[in-house]
């Protein structure tokens, strides 16, 4: 269509939406208005591609991907439908005419952030590649009414409060009454008739949202379901008329509690029977429905492997196997050893975390009383592994119901997400059950979309790019190599540094607007935004920072490369030295940004809440990435990959997908450090590593001792003892091991950045050598390796 007349159109089913949709007059339209009426103009044009692929996909009878994931952390969504349909520019125009800035209508939506972090923000861009690569797919998740809670900060400490997206209308979605299944939870099973029947105590509805995720170029749209909880029986009017007002709206209110909250879990355990009422709830919908979708157009579900690859994000959504179980045997009438081999050929596992604390086990009474049934099936699936294996592993060991050794042994493929990751997982976590299965891992590195995380989020560069090597990059990134021979180019350079610039204008006044901060824009931008986790390392790039500061106030005059150090992330609201980590940063801040000897040279800023949002505000300005985990912690790290792509440097560990980074941009582009996975765990069985790396490091035991004696918090001297005492006694994640290596590679990075051009071609070099990580190159691999599926265009 002409651009003039889309957008002639576009202004019309504007203005038809503010008026039919939302009952709103022009002159009374709120920010609020003009984007909800945007975005359902923009849904109806989702729609004919939407209905277009399912149509495809039922044509041809395909095999379908089922994406099962707790999080999916996708953030807007605006500009995500404007940009794949092609139109950003016309919407801008047209919001325009309508008297409209559109980059506030944009900035008018909250984030959906049904995710924690890095887990959640991965299957949001593999929903992405899915659909820009025409795989037929549905990610199937919970539609929580609150995402992850919001951070604030009081007095420098973490306060979190209720996250309420749902509190507005969510245009993206359109509600399913009419798709609804039973949930049961507890009570017991009988056997009659040689027919096993579980006879649950209690039971919910679980009811269908859809949001269409659309592909580049709107050439192809999944579907992203998520479940909601609802109680089964109606409304309890005879108690209401009793005046019994509360007892009337129990049923409603329990059963709503199952989609109530995400789980601010970071990998560490909760042993909460909510959670598991959870996982089964959103697992057992999705498998009720895609096997309806199966038996809508097959008849035998021996044929299931063939038209469904499920794919099992962590061990969340486990119980997908006993479930798929129960439901060919006790409802299809397929014999139990039958029914466990069709299910291993639908089920794929994707292995996310070595820490031990994150592997998912349950009690076994909790288990066995809340999934008696599954409880059983379980068993049957032990005793057949133990039997046919010889191995000794089991699942439910000490008490216990593993649930990593139930989507081990229930999977035809366990992949891990990054090379080394792998590696560790064959050698560590799964050692014996590799040793049995030596097929099964495999290895299949994370990436992250491009167009959210380049063609949109970084305009300036999105043009500049445009420019030199043409268009065609943004679904086939490895084009970007092309961009390599201009790395040395003067003006190519001097547009590349003109890019970063204008992204640190836009940062500046974003901070300036938000939270009353500025920075100066020549100053190096250093920034480490994840969740703050003790692996992670938040505190030892901390600890440099102070190091640095010290060296400054003793040499003012030197030429010292100014910085400006970003923090940004969330602590698990029961994880206390994460959160007593947060309240030193801000203390630390508080006492250096007042500093007029450095304030020239060393700002730190920690802007709070970090969510999807930012990220798309900060990467773009970034100069220097920190992926500085213990080696070994960090199983891939994706906003490693989208720093990299926006032209920012790594200083960082061998950890993750680090290592591959660092192969594909060349170590001469990469700012390494620090011991191996290999060092950790042997400095680990060395007596008191840490003790003696302080001791063998002024600079460290000096930082420690402000700290101690409360330099950064002088109304209350002891406020970080313990933090001190950890560094000393036990300092598990080698903090105080690769301190040196750390500083004395920043000031590498400090004199590298004091030399332009060498600094824009570095980052030239990583933009143009991180293609392979698209999550596009991810996808195709998981669709040859794992899935067996295509694309249907
Ligand atoms: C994580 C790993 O810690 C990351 O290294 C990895 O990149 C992502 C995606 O594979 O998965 N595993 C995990 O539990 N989280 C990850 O980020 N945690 C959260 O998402 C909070």
């Amino acid at each position: 269509m002409n651009t003039k007349i889309f957008q002639i159109k576009l202004k019309q089913e504007i203005l038809r939406h503010l008026k039919y949709s939302l009952g709103k007059d022009q002159g009374h339209s709120t920010p609020y208005d003009w984007r909800m009426a945007l975005s359902l103009a923009m849904r109806d044009m989702v729609v004919d591609p939407w209905f277009d692929s399912t149509r495809k996909t039922y044509e041809a009878n395909a095999k379908r991907v089922y994406y099962l994931s707790m999080e999916f952390l996708i953030g807007r969504l605006i500009e995500d439908v404007a940009i794949n349909l092609g139109f950003e520019d016309v919407a801008r125009e047209t919001m325009r005419e309508l008297g409209q800035d559109y980059s506030r209508i944009v900035a008018n939506e909250p984030d959906a952030a049904l995710g924690n972090g890095g887990l959640g923000r991965l299957a949001a861009c593999f929903l992405d590649s899915l659909s820009t690569l025409g795989i037929p797919a549905y990610g199937y998740g919970i539609r929580y009414e609150h995402g992850l809670f919001e951070q604030h900060f009081e007095n420098g400490q973490q306060i979190e409060t209720a996250e309420g997206w749902l509190a507005q209308r969510n245009v993206w979605e359109f509600e399913r009454p009419e798709v609804s299944y039973p949930i049961g939870f507890g009570g017991h099973v009988s056997e009659s008739d040689g027919r096993t029947v579980w006879h649950p105590a209690e039971t919910v509805r679980a009811q269908a949202y859809d949001a269409p995720t659309l592909g580049w170029q709107a050439k192809w749209c999944n579907t992203l379901r998520l479940w909601a909880a609802k109680p089964t029986r109606k409304f309890d009017l005879e108690s209401f008329n009793r005046g019994d007002f509360l007892g009337a709206s129990a049923p409603e209110a329990l059963a709503r509690t199952i989609s109530r909250v995400l789980y601010p879990d970071d990998t560490t355990e909760i042993g909460k029977e909510l959670r598991l009422k959870q996982e089964y709830f959103f697992t057992s919908a999705s498998i009720q429905d895609l096997i309806r979708r199966f038996l809508s157009t097959n008849d035998d579900l021996r044929n299931l492997p063939d038209k469904a690859a499920i794919q099992l994000n962590d061990t969340h959504p486990a119980i997908a196997g006993p479930e798929l179980i129960r439901l060919l045997t006790d409802v299809h009438d397929i014999e139990i050893f039958e029914a466990i081999d069709i299910t291993r050929k639908c089920l794929g596992y994707t292995n996310h975390t070595l820490l031990p604390e994150a592997l998912e086990r349950w009690p076994e009474h909790l288990f066995a009383r809340i999934l008696p049934r599954h409880y059983r099936i379980i068993e049957i699936i032990q005793d057949q592994h133990l039997k046919e294996t010889g191995s000794n592993i089991r699942i439910i060991d000490h008490g216990n119901v593993n649930m990593g050794e139930l989507a081990f042994i229930m999977a035809h493929h366990v992949n891990g997400v990054s090379a080394l990751h792998t590696e560790l997982v064959k050698e560590t976590v799964f050692g014996d059950l590799h040793k049995v299965y030596p097929k099964r891992i495999v290895n299949e590195t994370n990436g992250i979309t491009p167009r959210r995380w380049l063609y949109s989020c970084n305009k300036p560069l999105r043009e500049l790019i445009n420019s030199t090597i043409g268009t065609k990059w943004p679904d086939n990134l490895e084009r970007l190599k092309r961009l390599a021979k201009h790395a040395d180019d003067a003006s190519f350079q001097g547009e590349f540094r003109a890019a970063k610039r204008q992204n640190k204008e836009r940062l500046i006044s974003w901070l300036n607007e938000r939270n009353g901060v500025t920075f100066n824009p020549d100053a190096m931008l250093d920034v480490q935004v994840k969740r703050i986790h003790e692996y992670k390392r938040q505190l030892m790039n901390l600890l440099e920072t102070i190091a640095y500061w010290n060296e400054i106030k003793e040499n003012p005059t030197k030429d010292w490369t100014p910085r400006v150090k970003v923090f940004g992330g969330k602590a698990a609201p029961g994880y206390e030295v994460a959160k007593q980590i947060i309240h030193l940063i801000n203390d630390v801040a508080k006492v250096i940004n007042n500093d007029p000897v450095t304030k020239d040279y060393l700002q730190i800023i920690f802007p709070p809440n970090y969510n999807v949002s930012m990220a798309e505000i900060l990467i773009p300005a970034s100069d220097l990435s920190e992926q500085i985990s213990t080696a070994g912690k960090e199983a891939s790290g994706t906003g490693n990959m989208k720093f990299a792509l926006n032209g920012a440097l790594t200083i960082g560990t061998l950890d993750g997908a680090n290592v591959e980074i660092r192969e594909h941009v060349g170590a001469e582009n990469f700012f390494l450090f620090g011991l191996t996975a290999s060092e950790v765990v042997e400095r680990r069985n060395e007596p008191d590593y840490a003790r003696r790396a302080i001791e063998a490091s002024p600079r460290l035991y000096r930082v420690l001792n402000q700290i101690a004696s409360g330099v950064f918090s002088p109304e209350e001297t002891h406020r970080y003892g313990s933090i001190v005492q950890m560094m000393y006694e036990s300092d598990y994640f080698l903090v105080t091991c690769d301190f040196d290596s750390y500083f004395d590679t920043q000031r590498k990075v400090d004199e590298a950045y004091k030399d332009t051009k060498l600094w824009t071609k570095m980052a030239i070099l990583n933009t143009a050598n991180v293609g392979w990580f698209s999550s596009d190159r991810t996808i195709k691999g998981y669709a040859k390796d794992i899935w067996h599926t295509k694309s249907l265009y």
